[in-house]
């Protein structure tokens, strides 16, 4: 790209975002949703759409949820639109649609009991899809005995479950002992993730769970 039109893109970029955050604080929903569905144009690379716009957009659409500026239908509203965005970006990866929702996955992926918080599973999803990493996402938390019959079905041999609150701990630990007692899902090794572990190190992951700080860990123990 000639200088001239890198800095052209650049304004271009920050413009986009300046609108969308506008948008999301003047609560003009159906604008929001018309400029994010249109943020392809900006032919930036999937991954840097996701984290660079949908990551910050996300964080943002938290934090004014948490103040109670905006409300839950709107919380709603917000986080469909960047799962649609989400969405359309994984259909333009065409070529490598077959490493998601595989019907024989590596690894499944689910958010764990009461987590609400999906968007980040969303996005490893994406990285093992770009990785060709075979996965299958559950993305509504199920019941434990709902989600050993899938895994029964699907057989992985890996279970990412996603944790943003401490307290979502306990559940994962009732899932493991669910899982290890059932013979069609006792060989599957249960891998999390998520915000729950980030800034809290005195949290020591029990029953064999394997902890990850970032997807990038994850690739490598992948292989
Ligand atoms: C958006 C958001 C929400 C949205 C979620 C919408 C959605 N569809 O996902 C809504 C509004 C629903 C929400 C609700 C709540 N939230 Co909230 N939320 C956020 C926010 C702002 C962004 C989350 C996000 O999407 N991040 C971007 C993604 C890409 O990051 P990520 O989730 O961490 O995922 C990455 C990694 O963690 C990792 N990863 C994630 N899972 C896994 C799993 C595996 C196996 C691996 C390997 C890796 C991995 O890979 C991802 C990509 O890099 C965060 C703040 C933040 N800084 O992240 C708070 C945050 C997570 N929320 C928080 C809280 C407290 C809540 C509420 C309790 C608020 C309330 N008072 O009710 C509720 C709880 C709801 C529930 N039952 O789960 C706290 C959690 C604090 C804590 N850990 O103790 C945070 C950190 C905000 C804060 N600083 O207080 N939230």
């Amino acid at each position: 790209m000639e200088n001239d039109e890198i800095i052209r893109q650049g304004k271009r970029i920050k413009e986009f975002h300046d609108d969308l955050r506008s948008a999301l604080r003047n609560r003009e929903k159906e604008e929001f949703r018309k400029l994010f569905l249109h943020s392809q144009e900006l032919n930036l690379r999937p991954l840097d759409l996701a984290l660079g716009m949908l990551q910050p957009t996300m964080r943002e659409v938290g934090q004014l949820w948490s103040s109670g500026k905006v409300e839950v239908a709107d919380e709603h509203f917000y986080s469909r639109v960047c799962s649609e965005v989400l969405d359309i970006i994984h259909h333009s990866i065409s070529e490598y649609q077959g490493f998601r929702q595989n019907p024989d996955p590596l690894i499944v992926l689910t958010p764990a009991t009461g987590n609400l918080h999906i968007f980040g599973l969303q996005i490893v999803e994406m990285i093992l899809m770009l990785e060709k990493i075979p996965s299958y996402f559950i993305r509504q938390s199920l019941m434990n005995d709902e989600l050993s019959s899938k895994l029964g079905e699907l057989r992985p041999e890996y279970l990412g479950v996603s944790l943003a609150l401490p307290s979502q701990i306990r559940h994962l630990d009732l899932l493991v002992d669910f899982l290890k007692n059932d013979s069609e899902t006792a060989r599957i090794k249960i891998l999390a993730g998520g915000f729950a572990y980030f800034d809290s190190e005195e949290i020591q992951p029990t029953n064999g769970v394997k902890v990850f700080q970032s997807v990038s860990n994850l690739l490598v123990f992948l292989g």
